[in-house]
């Protein structure tokens, strides 16, 4: 079983990829924000450019080391950059967007390579300002792609929901590693 684990945050501009890492790593976190140019999509006043990596150690001494993505499609290219070496997926979704189910399957496809290799968890933030979308949607949708993912309502600034998440995601790439049988 290795001792490292490389996860990726996806998910649209504003789902909370920068906060959720920021509320985990137990180092200061890594940043790129810029002034969000694209307030029509979002109003925050900054946006991830580049890439976020925090890294949190586990009881065990495994280190977790943590990938945010920019969220906003121009920057696709860092997408497959960062997706290469992560073995699990922290989809985040903002259940405030227009359309959340439609970003669902947008970054299943967007990270089907890693969806097919690695394992997946879906984490729906911002229920406490929208519940337009009541879980049951995203579980739907989910079984329509014959997708068998965990989906959990989080806020993203909330260390110990964050950590559930992600110890999920953990235990599931650990089991899927040991049915590959990579060391
Ligand atoms: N009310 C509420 N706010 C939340 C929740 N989760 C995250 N937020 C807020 O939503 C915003 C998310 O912003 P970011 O973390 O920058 O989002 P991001 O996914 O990194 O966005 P990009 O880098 O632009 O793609 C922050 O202001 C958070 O404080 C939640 O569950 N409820
Ligand atoms: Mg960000």
């Amino acid at each position: 079983m290795s001792l490292e684990h490389v996860i990726l945050f996806a998910g649209p501009m504003g789902a909370g990829k920068t906060t959720a890492i920021s509320s985990i790593s137990d180092i200061p976190i890594v940043m790129t924000e810029a002034v969000n140019n694209d307030i029509e999509h979002h109003s925050k006043a900054t946006t991830t450019v580049a890439l976020d990596y925090g890294q949190l150690t586990l009881n065990d001494g495994e280190v977790v080391r943590l990938y945010g993505i920019p969220g906003q499609e121009r920057f696709e290219f860092m997408w497959r950059i960062l997706e290469t070496r992560a073995a699990g997926l922290i989809l985040l979704l903002d259940n405030e967007a227009r359309d959340p189910i439609a970003d669902l399957d947008l970054f299943l496809d967007k990270f089907r390579g890693l969806c097919r290799r690695g394992a997946v968890v879906v984490g729906v933030t911002r229920t406490d300002v929208a519940d337009s979308h009541p879980m049951t949607h995203y579980y739907d949708r989910l079984r329509e792609r014959r997708m068998h993912v965990p989906v959990f309502e989080v806020d993203a600034r909330d260390r110990q929901q964050m950590i559930v998440l992600l110890t999920t995601l953990v235990v599931m790439v650990q089991m899927r590693e040991t049915e590959l049988g990579v060391e």
